[in-house]
């Protein structure tokens, strides 16, 4: 077993507006992630129109990162990350979306940032846009349905990619692309800024949103790479392979179909093209998509350097009896439970083998380096009366998963570059704009209704990752 290479990029990954607080500091804007509510596994949660008091607080204060960012940093370090993935709020540049100029006070924060990073040798890992994109860019623009929005990112993604070249080598376009123009069952792409018109063919406005990321994604590629050569500049994509739910012969095709509808960004990203399938679905669907030869150019020429990809869960698919024989319908509907699988407190289908499953996927598809760039546990943590938290079963998760990360390098050749399990910090929460699903490794003192001292202590997968990163992953 030769093990994971030297200079591996063990670390921790979250996203600005679900830790730094500070939602109107230094002369921020108001973003999408600011106007939303708190929900939970029931209760969608929803945009309101502005923000609204008291109802939008999650996202506002969340774990003040920006205010505790040195003590937070510290704490990184004596865990041992080698990187720190986090993303640039966009809001903090462009307080709008749409300005001439940049607000210095927001470049200002994250010199700051890098620099304590760099100051315990942390390698910053950065995302351009996580779920966050200013709120006046949906307003004014309708969001990613706007062909002007590829203006407004690249000149945001220029202005950090200027600033930032000497501090930060590795970045992310988009996180989970796949996600941002997602549909889901509220028909609403918050994530893209896109709210469906009554009667409007919401996949049709999807692809075209997806259209105008990848573009604004490939040029973003090639910009950065003209500002500095050796920026490693990645796309990002949420993965969870599907797989049939039988031998069936049309579960298997079913469940092809469904890697390839979920994962065709990783062709324009990756090969620089659309897939041939996506092109005749395009005709045969009669959509009519805004896509120029100039953009097909831009696509061609920004193909990424690597591939970040989140990965917490697997899925499995059963193609019913009247399935149409383009086995493109949406695959949620067609879902079914894997009986092979333990599932975590949310309902997440926990599959660690399904993590090799995906680094060969991708590694075969597109020989390009891998990086894992989300991986964890949500649960409900206790405090014991020891006043600590023993999270045994998230060391478990995550044993279980590196372990399977092991196999894919040691036997299968998959070129890996790093690990940065999610929200190592807790934090807010993405799906639900609560604190109580938690993923970290360090505990924050701070409850749903917002309440706590916003203590940092440390679980008892501190210690264990801790010890992982110090062996390179051979102590587990
Ligand atoms: C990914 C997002 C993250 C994160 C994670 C966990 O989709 O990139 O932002 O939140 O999921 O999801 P949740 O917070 O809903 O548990």
């Amino acid at each position: 077993m030769t093990g994971f290479p030297k200079g591996f990029l063990w670390g921790g990954a979250v996203a600005a507006h679900q830790l730094e607080g500070g939602w109107d500091a230094g002369n921020k804007g108001v973003s999408i992630a600011d106007v939303m509510t708190a929900g939970d596994n029931e209760t969608a949660r929803e945009i309101t129109d502005g923000i609204i008091p008291g109802k939008n607080y999650p996202n506002h204060e969340a774990i003040d990162f920006y205010g505790h960012y040195k003590e937070d940093v510290k704490l990184f370090s004596e865990l041992g990350l080698k990187c720190f993935r986090t993303s640039i709020a966009w809001t903090r540049i462009f307080p709008n979306g749409d300005e001439d100029e940049p607000n210095e006070a927001g470049l200002k924060f994250y010199d700051d940032l890098f620099d304590e990073l760099l100051k315990y040798n942390i390698e910053p890992v950065i995302t351009l846009s996580h779920f966050e994109m200013p709120y006046h860019l949906v307003k004014e623009y309708g969001g990613w349905r706007s062909r002007k929005m590829i203006d407004f990112f690249v000149k945001f993604a220029e202005v950090v990619f200027k600033r930032y070249k000497d501090k930060v080598k590795y970045w992310m376009t988009f996180n989970e692309i796949n996600n941002q123009t997602g549909l889901n069952e509220w028909g609403l792409f918050t994530n893209s800024g896109i709210l469906v018109k009554p009667g409007e063919d919401a996949e049709k406005v999807m692809y075209q949103a997806g259209h105008y990321e990848s573009v604004a994604s490939a040029m973003a590629v090639q910009i950065g790479h003209e500002i500095n050569p050796n920026f490693e500049i990645g796309c990002m994509l949420a993965m969870g392979p599907t797989y049939p739910a039988s031998p069936d012969p049309k579960d298997v095709l079913k469940a092809q179909r469904a890697m390839e509808a979920n994962y065709w960004f990783a062709d324009v990203q990756c090969k620089g093209k659309y897939p041939n399938w996506l092109k005749r679905y395009f005709e045969r669907k009669e959509f009519n998509l805004d896509i120029t030869l100039a953009d097909l150019d831009v696509i061609k020429a920004g193909v990424v350097d690597y591939i970040g990809f989140s990965y917490y869960a697997s899925h499995v698919i059963k193609a019913d009896k009247n399935e149409p024989d383009d086995y493109m319908t949406p695959t949620k509907n067609h879902e079914v439970k894997n009986p092979a699988l333990v599932r975590s407190d949310w309902g997440w289908e926990i599959d660690p083998v399904g993590l090799r499953y995906a680094l060969n996927w991708f590694s075969d598809r597109y020989d390009l380096p891998l990086f894992i760039v989300e991986n964890g546990l949500g649960a409900f943590d206790k405090v014991t009366e020891d006043g600590k938290i023993h999270d045994d079963y998230r060391i478990d998760y995550l044993r279980k998963h590196i372990e399977q990360m092991r196999l894919a390098v040691d036997v299968d050749g998959v070129n890996l570059m790093g690990y940065t399990p999610w929200g190592f910090i807790d934090l807010v929460s993405a799906g639900t704009g609560q604190m109580d699903k938690r993923y970290g490794m360090i505990y924050v003192d701070k409850n749903d209704a917002g309440e706590g001292t916003l203590n940092r202590s440390k679980k008892d997968s501190f210690e264990w990752f801790h010890k992982v990163i110090e062996t390179n992953g051979t102590d587990l």
